[in-house]
């Protein structure tokens, strides 16, 4: 049971490193005797991008089981980010809008009837459905979310903490799609008055892989993490972590590895006149992003070795920023990778569990499932594979 005092010293984590993020606190009761209590996790499906063209199907499979059994047993159903895949114009078309994107989706065969399960679970299963925001789905707004998934979808631009009850005991669950902690995609770092105007760099990879035809189906994320491998191997072994970041802050590294990023998302060299073209009908010159000091703003803002964990964070390891979260059970998505895995938090010991990825390249579609405890029994976190068991963790109180 936790006592008290672990209890009040709970303080919820600030909005941010990004300003226009939220947070939400939710209380929970979840009585001992029900059976409604899972709690469904799933992100990075990326739907309508080219990269779900057959997992489209095997999600729209998924929901339909699942839609059968929600009343009697699902409690919650949280989508984490990256559902929709909205950064997929090429660099010299005007970006699809967020109107024509919710048209596409509605008309998709697949995709209607992923959207017409969930929003029965919520309408008419008594189940909590949330749609939390990702970097691919930055676009989407409270309005659009309730128009694909029903009125009662609770749209949270940020972070969720889940404080579960069940009259003798608590349990805290952080939900969050993590891009924020990832340098190239943190929206701290792109201010709008910037030549990136208000648009992470991983927002331009994205549109550079889309215009390659070899690159077409080839993940943004992926390229963003072959680059920072290459120029870590380039850097000295024995440099240590913060002065890899003042490294690469410094104008001639910052652009040789954004140039290596964007031309291989590209697959084409970069020249004076390569650009973007924005929804403001603005373009915005490569080169001129190649220069913008993004990484000397993260030093300025969080310190230089906070930015190498935003490094590392982008190469899928949050393990920067797990010690310093205080709830039982911290779940995010955004590296495409499963993870369940045990760390030390900011109070005692938590669950770090990332729900991986539904894109075709994927090896596993994985999602997560958490089984509330009970008065006198456990409860568990399982990472589980569409058709298979995954891995399961328990998770309780060990006091
Ligand atoms: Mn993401």
């Amino acid at each position: 049971m936790k006592d008290f005092c672990t209890f009040f010293r709970y303080v919820p984590p600030k909005a941010g490193p990004n300003a226009k993020e939220k947070i939400v606190v939710d209380e929970v009761f979840i009585s001992d005797t029900t059976n409604k209590r899972e709690i469904l996790v799933f992100s990075d499906l990326h739907l309508g991008g080219h990269w779900s063209k057959s997992t489209v199907d095997e999600m729209r499979m998924f929901l339909t089981k699942l839609a059968k059994i929600a009343e009697e047993y699902v409690h919650t159903l949280v989508m984490l980010g990256d559902v929709f895949e909205m950064w997929m114009s090429p660099i010299t078309i005007t970006p699809t809008s967020k109107e024509e994107y919710a048209e596409s989706w509605k008309s998709h065969k697949e995709i209607s009837t992923i959207l017409r399960c969930i929003r029965k679970m919520a309408d008419e299963d008594n189940v909590q459905v949330y749609y939390i925001r990702g970097n691919h789905d930055w676009d989407m707004d409270a309005e659009l979310a309730k128009e694909l998934f029903g009125p009662k979808v609770h749209f949270i631009p940020g972070k969720l903490i889940y404080c579960i009850s069940n009259g003798s005991q608590e349990y805290r669950i952080r939900f969050e799609h993590g891009h924020d902690y990832d340098l190239f995609n943190c929206v701290e770092l792109a201010p709008e008055d910037s030549p990136l105007q208000g648009k992470p760099i991983g927002y331009y990879v994205s549109r550079c892989a889309q215009t390659s035809k070899d690159n077409y189906f080839s993940d943004t994320e992926l390229v963003i993490q072959d680059t920072l491998r290459w120029i870590l191997s380039v850097i000295p072994n024995k440099i240590i972590g913060s002065a890899i970041a003042e490294i690469l802050s410094k104008n001639f590294f910052q652009k040789r590895l954004l140039t290596r990023m964007f031309e291989g998302a590209l697959d084409l060299e970069i020249t004076d006149d390569s650009c973007v073209l924005l929804e403001n009908d603005k373009w915005v010159r490569l080169k001129e992003l190649i220069k913008y000091p993004f990484i000397e703003l993260a030093i300025e803002k969080y310190g230089p070795s906070r930015t190498y964990g935003m490094l590392e964070a982008a190469l899928g390891n949050y393990e920067d920023f797990l010690p310093e979260m205080s709830e039982d059970v911290v779940v995010l998505g955004h590296t495409h990778r499963f993870k369940n895995a045990k760390f030390l938090g900011k109070l005692e010991h938590m669950y770090y569990v990332n729900s991986g990825t539904w894109i075709d390249l994927a090896d596993h579609l994985s999602y997560v499932k958490i089984y509330p405890p009970k008065r006198d029994e456990d409860g568990y976190i399982a990472i589980d594979f569409n058709e298979s068991k995954g891995y399961v963790e328990k998770f309780a109180d060990e006091s």
